[in-house]
């Protein structure tokens, strides 16, 4: 099995390195950066012989070299800089995935693409576009991330193990994300009937804002043991085709009554990559708020849509 990750930042290298101690097979990190992803993977590659994995590890800039990879992971871009608009920084984003993305479909046209980079929804959206992959190959990676910190969260305030906490988190990855306590468990039992009102309200809104609370403790850079370990258990169910259900970004073709977007919902991950996506049933408000989080979506589709159109035009 050949796995490359585009982009070898924080996220990237960390999801490599917990790859290689999967023992997943041979991983590639791209990076731009001359010799960052060389000098990570040989500095990797070097703990396997005590931490115990064989060093199948190598770093490159050339797309050449993840030719033939069965999974590419996209987690190359930019994080939003002071007096950069969300615009500004979608534009700066597509751009560098849609680059990648071309270069996936010529080198590894058939794998399956798990896009990271933000806005993640919408970028997993162009992946989509510029790949010009069927849908079921490009999946985006955000469901998992928040499903862990509502697990986390849940487990800490119950004093229960989070082994036995299950939790499913819908909708775009932001801050309209979706979670769901009727279907969030421990050993099955819904956390509606262990929690008051007011304890899964403050949980809730806790997952919602998981991601600024750590750049905000951070203050430099945002979150990646958690996204490392999420895109971890994406990219393993793929490569071993587990099927495992988790929810994931993925195309929508009137699915949850929304078409033409890709937003986080119950998927069922596979060698082949979505090979299905689960309806669940939802309460007119459930329901309400994933409308709502997939038109926010749809809206940064339509600006990057109106952009591209825009500097076709113009060029
Ligand atoms: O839940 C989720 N989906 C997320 C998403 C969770 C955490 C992080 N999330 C997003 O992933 C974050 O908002 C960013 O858009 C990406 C990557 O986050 P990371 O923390 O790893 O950012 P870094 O450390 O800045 O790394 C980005 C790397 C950096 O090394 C750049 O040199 C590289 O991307 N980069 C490129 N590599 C290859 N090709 C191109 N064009 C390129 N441009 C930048």
């Amino acid at each position: 099995m050949k796995i490359s990750v585009i982009g070898a930042g924080n996220v990237g290298s960390t999801t490599a390195l917990m790859l290689a101690q999967q023992r997943l097979g041979e991983i590639w990190q791209l990076d731009i950066v001359e010799g960052m992803s060389e000098g990570k993977a040989l500095d990797m590659a070097e703990a396997g012989p005590v931490a115990g994995f064989e060093s199948h590890l190598h770093g490159t800039q050339v797309y050449e070299d993840i030719v033939g990879s069965e999974i590419v992971v996209i987690t190359a871009g930019l994080a939003r800089k002071p007096g950069m608009t969300r615009m500004d920084l979608l534009t700066k984003n597509a751009e560098i995935v849609s680059s990648a993305a071309t270069k996936i479909a010529k080198f590894a046209p058939d794998s399956v693409i798990v896009v990271v980079t933000n806005p993640l929804d919408v970028m997993t959206y162009v992946a989509w576009k510029t790949s010009a992959f069927p849908q079921n190959r490009v999946v985006g990676m955000a469901g998992v991330l928040d499903s862990t910190r509502f697990r986390y969260f849940v487990a800490s305030e119950l004093k229960v193990s989070v082994e036995d906490t299950q939790a499913m988190v819908l909708g775009g990855h932001g801050d309209s994300m979706v979670p769901l306590p009727r279907y969030t468990t421990v050993s099955g039992i819904p956390i509606t009937q262990l929690l008051p009102p007011d304890a899964i309200k403050r949980l809730v809104d806790r997952t919602r804002t998981g991601g600024s609370e750590i750049v905000n403790l951070l203050k430099t850079g945002s979150a990646y043991f958690a996204p490392a370990a999420a895109i971890s258990l994406m990219v393993e169910s793929i490569a071993l085709d587990k099927k495992r259900m988790v929810p994931a970004s993925a195309y929508l073709d009137g699915q949850y009554g929304l078409k033409e977007v890709f937003v986080g919902v119950p998927v069922i991950l596979g060698g082949d990559g979505v090979e299905k996506i689960v309806e669940v049933e939802l309460s007119v408000d459930e329901k309400e708020a994933l409308a709502k989080s997939a038109s926010d979506v749809k809206t940064g589709i339509d600006d990057w849509l109106k952009f591209t159109q825009g500097s076709v035009v113009s060029s």
